[in-house]
């Protein structure tokens, strides 16, 4: 059976994004494939979190995952920060890395966009060789992800690749992206030039998967347009639109060609309107079963035993590159 490593940051709840781009991924693998799921917290530190609510969604996306569908019978769910070979491989990928690769993901030239050199926090220049870690520590074969980590991943790949060549052996299984055709990278409602997300300040500029109906009507009926009222795909001239469009397609499963056929001369207030009660429809069960999770017992447990069944394989993987790297005795 192929292993699947993907996770996702507690800086926030997660969004429609996050959901259609990744989290919806992990279920459609988790019958015939060995899937290992985390919440990344130690990404999250790379900037400032308040520690009160940081331990708060920590907790929130683990019940997240498993009102989403995510069954502990199949996968293993843990959090990051407590299996220590992450951060000890992470090292270790750091000092195989560059100056000039990690300059160049695009991720940390947005993160830290309008920031003197001298302030800009290490760790967002550092962040991805910790990924690297998270995936290479479980010989992970497939990663599941939205689009923006397409980056990342490849970084991930060059490092395996790099460092298999460098020892001449099998140090790292070189591990390969998914990605969705729809909803692989939804943009943000308010300024659809730029992707969805959980830290973004707007909190109309997304839509939660605990958002009430109320704000989910907000969102989608103020979400940004154009002033032609055609309901049509074209990112170039109409993402906006565009974007509302994918979403449709991803919650209903209706080819975005479909869509435009059947909202053709209707305008927009009809398309919105619609658009409300798919998204509602697909994620209000997601919210009830959450609410029956989060201080649940079973949580607590199935992160406990996560937390074990993880370090077991990264321990092991961890022991194999100290020994070829030479480190220890
Ligand atoms: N807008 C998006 N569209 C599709 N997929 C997305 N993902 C994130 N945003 C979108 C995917 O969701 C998974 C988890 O993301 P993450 O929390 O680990 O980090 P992120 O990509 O930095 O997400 P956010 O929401 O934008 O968080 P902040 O605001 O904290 O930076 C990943 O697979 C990601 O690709």
């Amino acid at each position: 059976m192929k292993r699947v490593f993907s996770g996702v940051q507690p800086t926030g709840n997660l969004h429609i994004g996050n959901y259609l781009g990744a989290l919806r991924q992990f279920i459609e693998l988790q019958d015939d494939h060995e899937c290992i799921y985390c919440v990344v917290d130690m990404h999250s530190i790379t900037l400032p979190q308040d520690p009160k609510e940081l331990r708060s969604h920590i907790l929130d996306i683990a019940a997240l995952y498993m009102a989403i569908g995510i069954d502990p019978k199949k996968s293993i769910m843990f959090v990051q920060s407590e299996v220590s070979a992450h951060a000890e491989l992470g090292w270790i990928l750091t000092c195989s890395s560059y100056m000039g690769e990690l300059s160049r993901m695009t991720q940390f030239k947005d993160k830290s966009k309008g920031k003197e050199n001298g302030s800009i926090p290490t760790g967002i220049f550092t962040y991805p060789t910790l990924m690297a870690a998270d995936i290479l520590a479980y010989d992970a074969d497939i990663v599941p992800v939205g689009n923006d980590q397409k980056q990342h991943i490849e970084l991930t790949r060059d490092l395996a690749i790099r460092i298999n060549n460098r020892f001449n052996k099998n140090t790292f299984v070189v591990p390969e992206g998914r990605f969705m055709k729809e909803g692989a990278r939804v943009m943000a409602l308010d300024d659809p030039t730029s992707k969805m997300s959980k830290s973004a300040e707007n909190e109309f500029s997304r839509i939660s998967i605990l958002d009430s109906d109320t704000k989910i009507k907000k969102a989608i009926m103020r979400a940004t347009t154009d002033s032609d009222a055609l309901v049509k795909f074209d990112i170039e001239n109409k993402p906006g639109i565009s974007n509302l469009l994918s979403i449709y397609s991803a919650f209903s499963g209706t080819p975005i060609s479909d869509l435009e056929k059947q909202y053709d001369g209707r305008g927009y207030g009809d398309f919105k309107k619609d658009l409300v009660e798919v998204t509602i429809n697909a994620i209000s069960p997601i919210r009830e079963k959450f609410e029956e999770i989060r201080n649940s017992h079973e949580l607590t447990k199935v992160l406990d035993d996560g937390r074990e069944r993880a370090s077991v394989i990264a321990e092991k993987v961890l022991a194999r590159v100290k020994n070829d790297f030479g480190i220890g005795r």
